[in-house]
């Protein structure tokens, strides 16, 4: 089995992913861009592979640059991170070819869940409830108009090939129905190479659930727990917490039970997420994310388990090294994403940060990339940190994070810290439970 990782990714998950590494003993190799040469995770690592310029195209998702890294290197897997190529079938391909183990599902597995048709069946096939639609591509014309009657108006059309939040357009009436589905087709071919869409019927208010689980393709998974991650911003989370506020405990174990069955049924390995959509009590599965994510870290601070440490253990061919029944959930997490950002327009603020200081102190974990004089580059995403608190109760984790807040210092850029202290300030988060319109239908009170 391997010993040494190389860490196809940047910023504060490649520091996350080089901790799981040296928890198990393991060396790591960073690969980097130009851009991100000289920063100090990369020197943490115990080697460094400069696999492209700065642009990701040319670097980050470089697929041949990323093998050849870790065949020069040494390394006998690639843990892929979150985005970039994470949940890029054909690379887990080249990666399982190349005789180098992939740190994630069998490409399988990812190119199931990434046609979000195909995904869908199999969540029907294994129980899990979805949101009522029709699972193929849609007919022409009047059968088209037939089948969103049956589901019942508002619809939404969703590209197969999407996902995240691409490719989607919702539809009120029934005249508006055919010219919607032409446009997603012509997007979806151009933005996907695949113009196949469905159909949903569309949730107005709903929240955003997600289960996490975990398998290590041998025939043991589990669920641990639930996440909220309902505030948002054109698809861009920015708080997530676990558990997901007052969806009742025997709901979340029946859909928990279904999603690692759907798990055992497609023979999935590592960790991965189930999305859903909460509505008027009831949970309606619309995707699966095949790869760890940003706010894993909630569901790490409410279950005491290490997510990453999980992913490497199955990697090298261990089991599961706990059953259903030893998952065990405790108090409440909130993360809050420090982005550099403008907090009103939200337009990015890169350049050199003078002085960082973290918060501390009790139930505060702060997972970051950056130190004093850190210079944020412009070529990637905006999320420099996450601040992330656990309390005994929601109440409680929350006040932790204002306290947090009280002691961050980030000198040099704008940041999003303003928009958070206001939003942990808000009456109808602090009650919990706020829908996913939440954030883009509040005006705020920040200078302009
Ligand atoms: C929906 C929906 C309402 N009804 N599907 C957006 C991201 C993608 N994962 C699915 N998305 C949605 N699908 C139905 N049938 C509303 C959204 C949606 C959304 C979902 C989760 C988190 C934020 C969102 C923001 C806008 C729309």
């Amino acid at each position: 089995m391997f010993d040494t990782v190389l860490i196809a990714n940047r910023g504060e998950i490649a520091l996350r992913i080089q901790r799981g590494c040296r928890r198990l003993g393991l060396a790591c190799v960073q690969a980097h861009s130009e851009a991100d040469r000289d920063a100090a995770y990369v020197r943490l690592a115990d080697a460094a592979v400069c696999v492209g310029p700065a642009p990701a195209a040319d670097s980050y998702l470089n697929k041949e640059a990323l093998l050849l890294a870790a065949r020069a290197s040494g390394a006998g897997a690639i843990h892929p991170g979150y985005g970039f190529l994470s949940e890029n079938g054909d690379f887990a391909r080249l990666v399982e070819e190349e005789g180098l183990v992939f740190i994630g599902p069998p490409a399988d597995a990812i190119a199931l869940m990434g046609d979000k048709i195909s995904a869908k069946r199999a969540m029907i096939e294994a129980g899990v409830p979805c949101v009522p639609g029709y699972e193929g591509d849609l007919p022409p014309g009047a059968h088209a108009l037939e089948i969103a009657r049956s589901i019942g108006f508002p619809v939404i059309v969703k590209a197969a090939g999407g996902g995240g939040g691409r490719g989607m357009r919702v539809v009120r009436a029934e005249a508006e129905l055919l010219s919607a589905v032409a446009t997603t087709r012509e997007e979806a071919a151009r933005a996907f190479g695949n113009s196949t869409v469905y159909l949903e019927r569309f949730l107005e208010r709903p929240r955003h659930v997600e289960i996490q689980v975990v398998a290590d393709g041998q025939g043991n998974a589990a669920w641990i727990g639930a996440r909220d991650c309902s505030v948002q911003r054109r698809h861009q989370k920015i708080i997530e917490e676990a558990p997901a506020p007052d969806v009742p405990t025997q709901l979340l174990e029946e859909v928990g039970a279904r999603c690692v069955a759907a798990c055992r049924a497609m023979g999935y390995r590592g960790a991965g997420t189930f999305e859903f959509l909460y509505d008027e009590g009831a949970l309606f599965f619309i995707e699966m994310n095949t790869r760890l994510q940003v706010e894993h870290t909630v569901t790490e601070m409410v279950s005491g388990l290490d997510i990453v440490e999980l992913q490497l253990r199955i990697a090298r061919g261990e089991r599961l090294p706990f059953a259903q029944d030893d998952v065990r959930l405790s108090g409440h997490a909130i993360e809050c994403r420090i982005n550099a950002e403008d907090p009103r327009t939200f337009l990015p603020s890169a350049g050199r940060i003078g002085l960082w200081h973290a918060p501390g102190g009790p139930g505060v974990r702060v997972d970051t990339h950056v130190v004093s004089g850190y210079t944020v580059p412009q070529h990637y995403d905006s999320m420099i940190a996450k601040i992330i608190t656990h309390g005994a109760t929601r109440a409680e984790a929350i006040a932790r994070m204002q306290a947090a807040f009280a002691e961050c210092v980030v000198e040099g850029i704008r940041t999003n810290i303003p928009l958070h202290r206001e939003l942990l300030a808000d009456p109808d988060f602090a009650a919990g439970g706020v829908s996913i319109h939440f954030l883009e239908r509040r005006g705020t009170a920040l200078p302009a």
